[in-house]
């Protein structure tokens, strides 16, 4: 591997990659476009293509709840390795990991494994049009569920950060079929509901506008009014599965979904999403039914090893009360640091927020007053002490197994004086 700065591989990814990286959030054009080059990663840390270490709180977008190259998940990719890398065929790995999925999310009877968040939130809505016979869905304004047409409206997370969360390329006809609530608010949804909605598709704690947590009673209103209406309720965990709990946000509500959509953890760093539920929604799935999905790599072995071994170490030693520990350690602290800045830090578990310029976020336009210029500042003082945080203020920071309480102090200590330097 070539010994090149960063600033050499951005110019020469840039004459071939639109913006030079493959998803457009990683070029950290919120937060001055300097974009750094990685070369490995390790438990908690990232090491950058000129050396240099920092402590890791993107872990990949979610994915690495154990931390980077986990000796057990290296272990099972490298052995799944050693039998090929895909077969366009079914293996009992994929079984594995469907009763691993089950297991863990009792509301999902039936599963399809998929490569991406956006495959598995995208046919997840193919599934309940099918079942309603509707076209219409409601989302809410900042939720992010990956980049299929109809779900980029009014979308989070880099949509939001790059300041197109109505993507050009929609076309028109779609865009309307999609109707857009405000979350936490259940009587914008009353609004919008009706017998034409086929779906509503909610992350049941939010991670795309910034953190913003489902406020009481706000799921169970969901489910009420989908029972209501005869509507398919489908609740986005690619975020929050197996992370915020081992049955994930639904475990924590109790409330149960028609579908769930997964992804991120649910393949340890490599391309696994899922979607799953209830078994007469998803048997009309070809070739049982008449609906049609298909993908390549779907199960693939690599990325099933993966994630049965991610799996694995959830169920072997279940870390939520760790995480819930350094979660609450690290908001306390923030919190602290913050003092009388204007400000405030959300948290669910081990995904949290430090929001600049306001005090509450309950939805997308409380979000949107958030003071991007300061956070901006923030980041770059905070690279300069070691520490890598998501390059947007609409992102979540993301706790893993492998941070300790001595590197959330650090951080904190870091925080301190990355205000300072940033005020
Ligand atoms: P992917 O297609 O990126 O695997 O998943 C899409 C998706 C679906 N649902 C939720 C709740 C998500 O957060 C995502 C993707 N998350 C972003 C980060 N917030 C991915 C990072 C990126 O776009 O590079």
């Amino acid at each position: 591997m070539s010994s090149r700065t960063s600033e050499s591989l951005r110019s020469e990814a840039d004459l071939l990659i639109p913006g030079g990286v493959n998803s457009p959030v990683r070029a950290w054009k919120a937060v001055g476009g300097a974009t750094r080059f990685v070369r490995s990663g390790s438990g908690s840390h990232i090491t950058d293509v000129e050396g240099r270490t920092y402590l890791d709180f993107v872990g990949s977008w979610g994915p690495l709840i154990h931390g980077h190259a986990h000796p057990q998940v290296l272990a099972a990719v490298s052995d799944a390795l050693a039998r090929g890398t895909s077969f366009g065929a079914p293996t009992e790995g994929e079984i594995e990991l469907a009763k691993a999925i089950t297991r863990f999310v009792p509301s999902i009877e039936r599963v399809r494994l998929v490569s991406s968040g956006t495959e598995a939130t995208m046919s997840a809505l193919r599934v309940a049009r099918a079942a309603t016979g509707r076209d219409a869905i409601i989302k809410f304004a900042g939720c992010y569920h990956g980049h299929s047409d109809g779900l980029l409206v009014r979308a989070g997370s880099g949509a939001t950060t790059l300041g197109i969360p109505d993507s050009p390329g929609v076309p028109r006809a779609i865009a309307e079929l999609t109707r857009v609530a405000r979350y936490n608010d259940l009587a914008s949804v009353e609004q919008l509901a009706d017998r034409d909605v086929a779906a509503i598709i909610v992350e049941p704690a939010a991670g795309n506008m910034g953190v913003v947590p489902a406020q009481p009673g706000f799921l169970q209103g969901l489910r009420r009014i989908a029972d209501r209406n005869g509507t398919v309720l489908v609740f986005d965990e690619v975020i929050s599965g197996f992370r915020l709990a081992k049955g994930g946000a639904q475990e924590l509500s109790g409330i149960r979904p028609d579908l769930t959509c997964l992804g991120k953890v649910i393949g340890g760093g490599l391309p696994v999403g899922a979607y799953g539920g209830r078994a007469d929604l998803m048997e009309q799935l070809a070739p049982k039914g008449a609906v049609y999905q298909a993908g390549t790599l779907s199960g693939n072995p690599l990325a099933v090893a993966a994630g049965l071994a991610t799996l694995n170490l959830l169920e072997a030693t279940p870390p939520y009360e760790k995480l819930e520990r350094l979660g609450a350690r690290l908001e306390q602290g923030l919190s602290r640091a913050l003092g009388s800045r204007p400000g405030c830090v959300q948290r669910v578990g081990s995904l949290l927020t430090l929001f600049f310029g306001i005090e509450r976020v309950r939805d997308y336009d409380d979000a949107l007053n958030a003071d991007t210029e300061r956070f901006e500042k923030f980041f770059q003082a905070m690279l300069a002490e070691g520490v890598w945080l998501p390059p947007s203020q609409f992102e979540a920071w993301f706790l893993s197994t492998a941070h300790t309480e001595m590197e959330i102090d650090a951080t904190i200590a870091a925080v301190e004086r990355a205000l300072v330097a940033s005020d």
